[in-house]
């Protein structure tokens, strides 16, 4: 009789507990991070990118992968079926050398979270979280370097990065009303340039501590002493490292609140003082060789956690140095394993 029990209290708490989760951009860094994340809890996954399967950072076989676009409406249906939850974390986005280049292109992503969020309403999916960025804050607050962490009401009056900053804020705003007037539950999170492994690294659209990781494993590996580095050097930016995306985001998706709220570091470093860590992380010292034409975004950012701190007592725990060590040791791996022309996640 009591295994009988334990069996039915099993069955019936994983039928509570586990639910079926669409994440959109699967294919993506934070995207197969969280796929992953949710498998461990025992979820039900669907995973959609408009990515081939053969360029995805983590693909599991045993989940429900689309590779399909989602700016269409009728992808959108399809892949919201019988869904209990959204993640939506697919965009088409990098770091400053692709959204300053790329501002039209960033904007379309503003059809995946409208067709998601109209879908939801067919579907009758329960929650649904749209990941905005730091790219919305108004810039005029970011020209100076060592800047006080941004706070949520800082993104207004609005100034926003162009083209992607804008997609951001507008999509943001639309969750908003698609909760008052729908009713549907929404949840938004600001990111500020989250890094980690099993992300881009190459190709155009890395953030700057894969792109400094490269940059310094290439270097020691072909024996030159320099680097090229956008910009001056002294412009600052806080890294939120991968773990500290994932257990905030999760944390503020399972909670009760609805506003935005950012999820970042408050350990601003000028990119000079990061290429420092990662000198001493690789012992390779590297002659920086600054390019002051190319894209450099803001000045300074850094986040300010005070409302989640406040709220949800998240604070991220992974210091730079050490988030970096692991991008670093990640990245070497992949390097010396598949060749330094391209990443192999990264569609030529
Ligand atoms: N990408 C890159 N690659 N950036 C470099 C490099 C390099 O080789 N060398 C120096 N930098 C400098 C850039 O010029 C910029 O000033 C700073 O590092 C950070 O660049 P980033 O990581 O590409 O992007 P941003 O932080 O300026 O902006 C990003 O913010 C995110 C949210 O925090 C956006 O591109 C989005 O990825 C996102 O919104």
């Amino acid at each position: 009789i009591l295994i009988v029990w334990q069996l039915c209290n099993y069955y019936y708490y994983s039928f509570i507990i586990m639910s079926t989760y669409l994440v959109a951009g699967a294919g993506g860094f934070i995207g197969g991070h969280l796929v992953k994340s949710l498998m461990s809890q025992g979820h039900n996954v669907i995973c959609a990118d408009v990515k081939p399967l053969q360029y995805w950072f983590q693909l599991f076989d045993e989940n429900k992968n689309y590779s399909f676009d989602l700016k269409e409406y009728e992808n959108c249906l399809k892949a919201t079926k019988g869904v209990d939850y959204i993640y939506n974390m697919a965009c088409n986005m990098g770091g400053m050398g692709f959204i300053e280049n790329n501002k039209a292109e960033c904007m379309l992503s503003v059809l995946i979270n409208t067709n998601l969020l109209r879908a939801c309403l067919i579907n009758k999916v329960k929650k649904y979280f749209f990941s905005s960025s730091a790219c919305v804050y108004n810039a005029k607050k970011q020209k100076e370097v060592f800047i006080p962490g941004l706070k949520e009401e800082d993104a207004y009056p609005a100034e926003p990065e162009d083209g992607y900053g804008w997609e951001k804020l507008f999509s943001e705003r639309m969750c908003r009303h698609f909760t008052e007037d729908f009713g549907l539950e929404t949840r938004v999170i600001r990111y500020h340039n989250v890094y980690g492994p099993m992300g881009t690294y190459d190709g155009g659209r890395e953030k700057a501590p894969a792109a400094l990781c490269r940059k310094i494993i290439l270097a020691k590996m072909n024996k030159s002493n320099s680097i090229d580095v956008w910009g001056d050097g002294e412009q600052t930016r806080s890294f939120m490292f991968i773990d500290d995306c994932l257990e905030g985001t999760q944390k503020i998706f399972n909670s009760k609140l609805t506003d935005v709220y950012n999820l970042g570091s408050d350990e601003q470093v000028s990119i000079n003082q990061m290429i420092s860590i990662l000198e001493e992380i690789s012992n390779f010292k590297v002659e920086k060789k600054y390019q002051l034409d190319k894209p450099k975004g803001v000045r300074g950012r850094s986040s300010n956690n005070d409302l989640v701190k406040k709220i949800l007592n998240w604070s991220y725990k992974i210091r730079l140095k050490d988030g970096l060590k692991m991008t670093y040791d990640w990245m070497k791996i992949e390097i010396d394993k598949h060749g330094s022309n391209i990443s192999r996640f990264t569609k030529s």
